[in-house]
């Protein structure tokens, strides 16, 4: 990784990030040609101009801590997006959360039609294997397979697909905090996991430095769910550019509803807290994911 991504702050980091994430994902993306064109550009209206891109952060964030290559970080924070990005299209569907709004603008089932939205997420969903499976990514294929296995799995049934499964039965389902919990790390901490993960795979570290970002992953992708489910109750949709309220008005639990606000908040940072203390293992190389744990509990978006 570039050493001037070291010496950023984390507000530059994070504003480096999505200027190189995007950049890569425009030159990733398809262009919009032939007869299937209206797809490419669905695509690219859900992908192009938006996010925090903090899954793609986690990529480049770990992969400074063993040296990758910022172009193979680059590569593996953009399929991972699109996988992000396909999810955002297919939960906001009128079979799912039935969204108008995303990042700030009119949901893809709203801008193009819910056929396109389907399609353009099966697309971004298949992108993301393209990306990774492409000798470019890295040279090795093992560690190309490794990138496939580990994104398929933190996609797929036992990952998000299956959070989102349990998601959905949730209103009237009375889950405890347990269950809860369970729903989280499948729904949003899979991917979060992988983005950890994922540059201690390109640089091939040791099991001690896989599972160090392993548990910092788990800790921080339920602060960011919590912080999550706070901004559903207090949150402002013009700052957050989607609804919120929405879990309250389904009826179902979530870490607030469950432990009220001012327990959830204390867990959040309790959760930041833990995080940044698996990372005691990396010496100064892990700055900027110890500021991230920080940064969670203080969105607003
Ligand atoms: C449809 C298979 C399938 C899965 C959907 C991710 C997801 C699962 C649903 C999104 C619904 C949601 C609001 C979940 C809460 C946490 C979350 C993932 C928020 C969106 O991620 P951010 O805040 O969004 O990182 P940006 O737009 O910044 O990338």
């Amino acid at each position: 990784m570039s050493s001037e991504f070291a010496s950023l702050s984390l507000e530059g980091a994070l504003a480096d990030c999505v200027e190189s994430v995007e950049h890569t994902l425009n030159q990733l993306l398809p262009a919009p040609t032939g007869h299937e064109a209206r797809v490419m550009e669905a695509m690219r209206y859900a992908v192009l101009g938006g996010g925090k891109r903090l899954r793609p952060f986690l990529v480049l964030a770990s992969a400074h801590l063993f040296g990758v290559l910022r172009h193979s970080a680059l590569r593996v924070a953009a399929a991972l997006e699109c996988v992000h990005v396909y999810s955002l299209i297919h939960d906001d569907l009128p079979c799912m959360d039935d969204d108008d709004m995303r990042r700030g603008k009119p949901t893809v089932h709203k801008a193009f039609d819910e056929a396109t939205a389907v399609l353009a997420g099966d697309a971004l969903l298949t992108l993301a294997f393209d990306i990774l499976a492409d000798p470019d990514t890295h040279p090795d294929p093992h560690v190309r397979c490794e990138l496939v296995a580990k994104l398929a799995h933190a996609a797929g049934a036992r990952g998000m697909v299956g959070g989102q499964m349990i998601d959905l039965a949730a209103p009237g389902a009375g889950y405890d905090l347990a269950a809860i919990t369970r729903l989280q790390q499948l729904k949003t901490g899979a991917l979060i996991s992988f983005g950890a993960e994922a540059g201690a795979i390109l640089g091939k570290a040791s099991e001690t430095c896989r599972h160090a970002l392993q548990h910092y992953a788990h800790d921080l992708g339920l602060a960011f769910q919590i912080t999550d489910d706070l901004i559903d109750v207090e949150g402002d949709a013009g700052l957050a550019g989607k609804a919120v309220g929405k879990d309250e008005a389904a009826g179902k639990a979530t870490f607030v509803s469950i432990l009220g606000v001012e327990r959830a908040r204390t867990q959040a940072a309790l959760l930041a807290d833990q995080a940044v203390a698996h990372l005691d293992h990396f010496d100064d190389k892990a700055r900027l994911l110890r500021q991230l744990a920080a940064h969670i509990l203080s969105r607003r978006a």
